[in-house]
């Protein structure tokens, strides 16, 4: 026998997960947006939020609550799409989740338990953001900010990021290795693992940071490769995208799913953050490396990929998105999962053909005003010039 309040909330549960999603009218060419959003706290179930038991619960109290659901990382496995969500409790702890879904749209649903992580780092106090690699080693990999108080300061919010690794091949069992050493770096955050070999090496993208919040002189996203995967140590790390004055990386650049191999380039979609009046504002931007060598940048659209966009623009962070995960599927289809103001997960729809003429076609940044106007101008003229011919 339940509470009467419980088959109300369990209503709306089922609800929610048997909603279908559909395409948004939001237009650009390059990627589509849904409806609704993908896993959100209320996707959680009751029975990881409330005691059901009316005996110890008489007023059917939430008594470990939910605060939000976001930055994923994402992987299909034999034809079906699995998030691992940052699930984040009322204590603003993070833990990881697997959600799984047929269409990749809609209907997701959590697994019974989240994730037991080996629980290898007494120090460690908060773990987020974990990016899923399918390496050609045969492992799949997540990759995660391992956060843990500095003790050194006597700031009480001041912490350490580093990278923490853990693997699997099921998404069920799953062996913690050592976490990622950067001689040259004391912090890191946005850490991604690129699926193959580079050079035989495993090859990392990192974001060197100076302090937690701060990049401090870390000037972007790195590249870095280490010999062996348990006791990975990178020594040196090249900046392959920068922070640059004016642009949507002016504050920190940090890199974002894992890359997706196109057929003219590696496919990086990655996140800018630049200050405001409104405070920090992220967004997701991309660009494509070199086949033979994920070092060398090779195609670099300007501006914004996609932004906070309406009601996404407010959450708990207002003003973010956020990816650590997209799924590209053999017929070439790539289902990009964003969060926004780290409050909720969404997708958007694309395909690698349209993600490589994004890249390859669309105008580089000039870098001043007079320019931009030129290169303006110069696309207004010719369309003007062929619609009078028309
Ligand atoms: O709050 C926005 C994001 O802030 C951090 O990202 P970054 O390291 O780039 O500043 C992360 O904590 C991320 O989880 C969060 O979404």
């Amino acid at each position: 026998m339940f509470h009467k309040r419980y088959y109300v909330e369990q209503e709306k549960y089922e609800k929610l997960i048997h909603t279908k999603n559909q395409k948004s009218d939001f237009y650009n060419g390059i990627f589509d947006r849904y409806q609704y959003p993908v896993l959100t706290r209320e996707h959680v179930p009751l029975f990881w939020r409330y005691d059901l038991n009316p005996q110890t619960n008489p007023y059917f109290m939430e008594r470990l609550g939910i605060n939000a659901v976001m930055n994923s990382g994402a992987i299909e496995i034999d034809g079906k799409f699995y998030l691992v969500a940052r699930v984040e409790g009322n204590d603003r702890k993070s833990f990881f989740a697997v959600a799984q879904s047929d269409t990749g749209i809609d209907g997701f649903q959590f697994w019974d338990y989240p994730i037991n992580l080996p629980d290898t780092c007494p120090e460690e106090t908060n773990v987020y953001d974990m990016r899923l690699t399918k390496h050609e080693d045969g492992y799949i990999y997540g990759v995660f900010c391992s956060e843990s108080k500095d003790l050194s300061s006597t700031d009480l919010s001041a912490a350490v990021a580093q990278a923490g690794i853990v693997r699997t091949k099921d998404l069920k069992t799953w062996e913690r290795l050592d976490n990622l050493k950067t001689l040259r770096s004391p912090q890191q955050r946005n850490v991604v693992l690129h699926p193959e070999f580079v050079d035989g090496k495993y090859a990392f993208y990192t974001r060197p940071m100076d302090g937690f919040i701060e990049t401090g002189s870390g000037g972007g996203i790195g590249f870095g490769t280490c010999e062996d995967i348990e006791h990975a140590v990178i020594d040196e790390e090249k900046i392959i995208s920068e922070r640059v004055y004016h642009t949507l990386t002016e504050s920190k650049n940090g890199a974002g799913a894992v890359p997706i191999k196109g057929k003219r380039c590696w496919i990086n979609i990655a996140h800018g953050v630049r200050n405001t009046a409104a405070g920090l504002r992220y967004v997701l931007y991309v660009f494509g490396t070199a086949l033979e060598d994920p070092s060398c940048v090779i195609a670099k659209p300007s501006g914004v990929f996609l932004v906070p966009f309406g009601w996404e623009r407010v959450g708990d962070v207002s003003n973010v998105v956020f990816t650590n995960g997209a799924i590209a599927r053999d017929n070439g289809d790539v289902y990009l999962y964003y969060a926004s103001s780290d409050t909720r997960m969404h997708v958007a729809t694309t395909t690698i053909d349209r993600l490589e003429d994004y890249l390859f076609n669309t105008p580089q940044d000039p870098g001043r005003s007079p320019d931009c106007v030129k290169q303006r101008c110069e696309l207004i003229r010719n369309n003007l010039e062929y619609l009078n011919k028309e």
